[in-house]
């Protein structure tokens, strides 16, 4: 699998790519099934349909891997959370971890109640051609952390960081809890099918450097190093979002580094290129025009200067980004990367 030898720093017969957010609302194919489910966290639990939205964009844009049809939400959810999806809105709890009291209303083992998951994994990995790889995930402890104590998506993270600053203990047993709880899954994942595995810190950038490490990266670490240890052949990527200043502290057991937008390529690769393989870090943005994502291409490629690499936006595809761009850009990436 290209895929899986890039993130291994293999020599590759092109650069690979794979898009966060793949599937999703900008393909008229993911919209048609999405119809045919009640809503989309029912989406999420059909592994049948959540397997079709996986293969997608495969078919479609000819990535080098799949990531399983899911949600980093799906976890607390299984906690017991009580979780819905709205329109327009997001995601939202029932319930708000606000204090040590509320994390005794937790259930543990929701690893085991995201079979769902696990089933789609199965089912893909069935389908899908042998050179691609299929990717499973889960959300940092800490991004989910924020969700679970503000009860929904957040601006100021105001409720998080009053624990974090008021009762830091309290903050830790969470997130621990939720480390514990997502080593299991990822296994879980790994014998289910998937290739390789991600870690979503989507909100790494609320914190100031002096707590990010001690609240976030540092569980993000103990999961890697607990799964590199039992699966040295799975090539894990850690994503935190907007801590592009941060990164001479960065270390640990993981292969791939996820490069965000907002982070210079070439500061990333001058600073951890020796260590990881990068992967980023297209301005989702710019797929609003096509000679946009061109100038960018030729920008990313030539830092990059045949170095392995992973091709990937620097956050999710946005939901109105016109369908035949993204198709060009695979198609650029692999054409102008052939060796
Ligand atoms: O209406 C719809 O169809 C739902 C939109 C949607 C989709 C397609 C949501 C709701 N989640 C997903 C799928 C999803 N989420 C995937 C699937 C695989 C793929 O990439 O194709 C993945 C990996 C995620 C991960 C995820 N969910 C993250 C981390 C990545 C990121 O974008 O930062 C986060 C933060 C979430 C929470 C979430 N789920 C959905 C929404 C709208 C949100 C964000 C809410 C917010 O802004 O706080």
């Amino acid at each position: 699998m290209i895929f899986i030898d890039a993130c291994f720093k293999k020599t590759t017969p092109y650069t690979p790519i794979w898009l966060m957010r793949q599937a999703g609302r900008y393909l008229d194919e993911y919209r048609q099934v999405r119809k045919s489910a009640k809503d989309f966290l029912s989406l999420c639990k059909n592994p049948q349909l959540a397997s079709t939205v996986t293969l997608q964009p495969v078919d479609i844009l000819g990535v080098d891997a799949a990531i399983v049809f899911s949600d980093i939400l799906v976890v607390p959810m299984e906690m017991g959370m009580g979780l819905g999806f709205y329109e327009g809105e997001g995601p939202r709890f029932d319930f708000r971890i606000r204090c040590y009291d509320d994390m005794l209303k937790l259930k543990d083992n929701a690893y085991k109640r995201v079979s769902y998951m696990y089933e789609t994994l199965k089912i893909t990995r069935d389908k899908l051609d042998d050179s691609k790889a299929l990717i499973g995930f889960c959300g940092s402890p800490w991004t989910l952390a924020t969700y679970m104590i503000e009860g929904e998506g957040s601006k100021n993270y105001i409720y998080s960081k009053k624990m974090l600053y008021q009762e830091p203990k309290t903050l830790q047993f969470l997130l621990q809890m939720l480390a514990n709880e997502l080593k299991y899954y990822l296994e879980e994942q790994i014998k289910a099918g998937a290739n390789a595995l991600m870690i979503f810190d989507s909100w790494a950038g609320a914190l100031e450097q002096s707590v990010y490490f001690e609240f976030s990266w540092n569980y993000m670490k103990d999961i890697a190093s607990s799964i590199k240890s039992k699966y040295p052949h799975i090539p894990l990527i850690l994503f935190p979002k907007g801590i592009g200043t941060y990164l001479e502290y960065i270390d640990g057991e993981f292969d791939v580094f996820g490069v965000d937008w907002g982070t210079s390529l070439a500061y990333a690769q001058k600073i951890l290129g020796d260590r990881y393989v990068l992967q980023g870090n297209l301005e989702p943005a710019r797929l609003y025009n096509i000679q946009s994502v061109k100038e960018a291409i030729k920008d990313i490629l030539s830092t990059m200067d045949k170095q392995p690499f992973i091709f990937n936006l620097g956050h999710g595809i946005l939901p109105d980004i016109p369908k035949e761009n993204v198709i060009e850009l695979v198609k650029m990436v692999h054409g102008a990367t052939r060796r």
